[in-house]
């Protein structure tokens, strides 16, 4: 499936650096390169040349590297062109590739054309915009474990099990005696079941994937001055927000990831609340209230020595149902030894870093974050989401077990969901919405 144009793009990050990489993909590269830096180089073989303009003037001079099709990341002719990483040297390279008849490439269009080339899949396509998107050391290894293929494999298991299972089971179709029927029933529950429990075990390592790529969003609610900010500063190991003994201190909502085991904590730190006329301070809360609507966590900070009060239990039930509370009880060095807590709230100081460490494992516990070791694949919501459906379906398949049509056709709907994670049925439209999200040049 070879594109009829020919894309380019700068493929490093704007601004200056050490070398810049003009990359182009396309039937006419070879013309490109001929124009560009008098002629194709041997492919593969790093090959020193000055870069012309259209107009014959020396606009770089630098490395190309030509890979011919099929041979490329694109399977296409792919040339790229290393100069000085500077953005007006850059354009100048790029426009020397677009008069010699290359156009600017779409966000993610080489990554897209290596997968309609069959150069990748879907899977491996997304874990490379993964790859460069990764927050954690963690999450690069899941995306590499992504890119390599593991997780496809993984799927293509199922899938192998599934069209087993549909095979055995039209068998029983076309040939509908009894002894046959009875046979099969045992055989297919059997099969069923050991299917059942590799999605689970595949969606328990999808859905760490997808905290270590996504992270959660915790925001933190309490009272004025009970130390939200100290706490966040404590957290982040830097005064990211300013901290005063003033009640109303904070206004904006301050925002700072923190990384905890590899997973990325996107906390917010918020006005605190309560009745007041200050203006200002009421949009603050105002956009507090909008936070705690978009939290996936909610810590709920109260300080001692008062302790869990009235006040503070009664922004519970503001709270949307559903979203998770931690509660803390923050100054807990100005309390005495012996101050009564529920047992579920968490006592610490953000002055002090007492209980700070715990507080991160059970952020860490909340987030169900799992240390699993190695083997969490890292996932977008798309994938969650087709995992789930195959659940749905082998969950309906076991309902309507030895009614064979029925049984069949869930079979059929379960291996449609994974085939989508690897995009062997992908509708157009999805790919677009894929793809448009990667960065230019990738
Ligand atoms: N002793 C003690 N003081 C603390 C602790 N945490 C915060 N404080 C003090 O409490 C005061 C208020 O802290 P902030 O972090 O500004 O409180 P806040 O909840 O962000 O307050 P608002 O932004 O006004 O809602 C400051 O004077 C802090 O130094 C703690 O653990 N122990
Ligand atoms: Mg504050």
């Amino acid at each position: 499936m070879m594109s009829s144009d020919t894309i380019a793009a700068i493929a490093t990050a704007p601004g200056r650096g050490g070398i810049g990489v003009v990359r182009v993909s396309g039937p006419a590269v070879q013309t490109i390169a001929n124009a560009l830096v008098r002629g194709v180089p041997e492919p593969r073989v790093a090959t020193r040349r000055v870069f012309y303009a259209a107009d014959g003037a020396a606009v770089d001079d630098g490395l190309c590297l030509f890979f011919s099709a099929p041979h490329s990341y694109t399977g296409e002719d792919v040339l790229e062109l290393q100069g000085h990483g500077g953005p007006a040297v850059l354009h100048a390279v790029l426009q020397a590739c677009l008069s010699a008849g290359a156009r600017i490439a779409e966000p993610g269009e080489f990554t897209r054309r290596a997968f309609l080339n069959g150069k990748l899949d879907l899977l491996q396509a997304e874990s490379v915009a993964d790859l460069i998107e990764a927050g954690s050391a963690q999450a690069v290894r899941s995306a590499m474990r992504s890119l390599s293929g593991e997780f496809s494999a993984a799927v293509h298991v199922l899938v192998e099990q599934l069209i087993t299972l549909r095979a055995l089971t039209e068998a029983t179709l076309d040939f509908p005696e009894e002894e046959i029927d009875a046979v099969h029933r045992e055989d297919a529950q059997q099969r069923l079941d050991a299917l059942r429990a590799a999605l689970d075990a595949l969606l328990q390592r999808s859905q760490q994937g997808q905290l270590l790529r996504d992270g959660i969003h915790v925001v933190l609610v309490g009272l004025p001055n009970v130390g939200k900010s100290s706490l966040l500063n404590r957290l982040a190991g830097d005064a990211r927000a300013i901290v005063s003994p003033i009640a109303g201190t904070t206004r904006d909502a301050i925002r700072e990831t923190i990384i905890i085991e590899g997973v990325s904590f996107h906390m917010i730190d918020t006005a605190g609340l309560r009745d007041s006329q200050d203006e200002i301070e009421r949009m603050g809360m105002a956009r507090t209230h909008d936070e705690i609507q978009r939290a996936d966590l909610i810590v709920l900070l109260s300080e001692a020595p008062l302790g869990l009060t009235p006040e503070t239990e009664q922004l519970l039930s503001s709270f949307p149902t559903g979203v998770r509370c931690l509660r803390v009880c923050n100054k807990i060095d100005l309390a005495p030894a012996d101050l009564p807590l529920p047992a579920d709230v968490l006592p610490l100081s953000a002055k002090t870093g007492v209980g700070i460490e715990r507080l991160r494992q059970r952020l860490l516990s909340e987030a169900g974050w799992q240390n699993t070791g190695e083997t969490a694949f890292l996932a977008r919501e798309r994938h969650l989401l087709a995992l789930h459906t195959a659940v749905q379906h082998l969950d309906a398949a076991a309902q309507v077990l030895a009614h064979w049509e029925f049984f069949a056709e869930e079979l059929r709907l379960a291996q449609l969901a994974l085939s989508s994670m690897t995009g062997e049925f992908s509708a157009d439209d999805l790919l677009g919405e894929i793809f448009s999200r990667f960065c230019i040049g990738k």
